[in-house]
């Protein structure tokens, strides 16, 4: 078809209105079927590839993959360096930690305490991790009383809460920074992250012949008042997925070194009877600024307790 036919076509479908309208919602649904019309023409799209990917997108939603598949397409990533580039434009504080994206498995509610917490509750056979550092702002004066919000899957590389296996808040926790600034952790160090393999997200990737894989990676919100809220993860420093996640969520400056230990001493002095491993990582928040969008996003989110 001729592009002014598909276009005149369009305008009549979208010009079609007998009361008021969101003006944001209208303008951007309007665009947005204008482009689809256009690539089913371009591509001369079937009735059944139409149909089809609409029982796709129901599945999609069935599955609570929305998320996922927005991190797997990039879109997540894509709002983190908008964002960044926002606030350039302002000129924000330099020297605060990169953020990178949330993903679609945090849980609101976590238990919450102060200087430091042990995140695993469930028994797991996995390398012994102890994480600690501070929260500062970009000249690397501590905050005391910051916010730590952690989370990271299990060695399967499985989340609690949407993994029902494991019990509530396993491998999540808030930890409030002590005096100093610092805040610590015992845990287990984390697998890498899986798409589900027959899940709408994989099936789609596998179309696009993409793996559906993240490094092994560890989720922070970092938050204190009076700066700018943080969200953020470290990848697990040689996993094979470092520079290939399919969520394309590593940055510099999020793979810290991880020191494995073996020492009889160091065990007795962790209070440990196997080999484990430390990471240390400080994060440096700028300081809130009006009239930039914020950077904790308003989005749904689980939430338990
Ligand atoms: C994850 O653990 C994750 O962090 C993202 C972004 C997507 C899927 C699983
Ligand atoms: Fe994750």
């Amino acid at each position: 078809m001729q592009k002014l036919e598909i276009q005149k076509l369009v305008e009549r479908i979208t010009s079609t209105q007998s009361k008021p309208a969101n003006a944001r919602v209208k303008a951007i649904t309007d665009r947005v079927l204008l482009d689809l019309f256009l690539v089913i023409d371009e591509f001369d799209v079937t009735p059944e590839e139409f149909w089809s990917t609409l029982s796709y997108l129901t599945e999609l939603g069935q599955s609570n993959e929305y998320g996922l598949l927005a991190a797997g397409l990039g879109i997540e990533h894509y709002f983190d360096v908008r964002l960044d580039a926002k606030e350039q434009a302002v000129g924000i504080e330099p020297g605060g930690t990169p953020r990178t994206i949330e993903g679609p498995l945090y849980v609101a509610g976590a238990p919450v305490s102060i200087g430091e917490a042990r995140l695993d509750t469930d028994p797991d056979d996995g390398e012994i991790l102890f994480m600690d550092g501070r929260v500062t702002d970009t000249a690397g004066r501590p905050i005391a009383g910051a916010t730590v919000e952690v989370w990271h899957a299990n060695t399967l590389g499985n989340y609690s809460f949407f993994d029902k296996s494991q019990s509530a808040f396993n491998l999540r926790r808030t930890i409030k920074t002590d005096a100093e600034g610092r805040y610590r952790f015992r845990s287990m160090m984390p697998s890498g992250y899986g798409c589900p393999p027959n899940g709408p997200t994989q099936r789609l990737l596998d179309q696009l012949g993409r793996h559906g894989q993240r490094p092994a990676h560890i989720h922070f919100m970092v938050s204190a008042d009076g700066y700018r809220q943080l969200t953020t993860q470290i990848n697990i420093d040689g996993d094979a997925y470092l520079h290939d996640d399919f969520a394309f969520a590593t940055r510099d400056g999020l793979v810290p070194a991880v020191t494995h230990h073996t020492d009889p001493a160091a065990l007795k002095d962790h209070g440990v009877d196997r080999p484990f491993a430390t990471i240390k990582f400080d994060f440096a928040l700028p300081h809130a600024v009006d009239g930039v969008p914020a950077t904790l996003i308003d989005r749904p989110r689980a939430k338990v307790g």
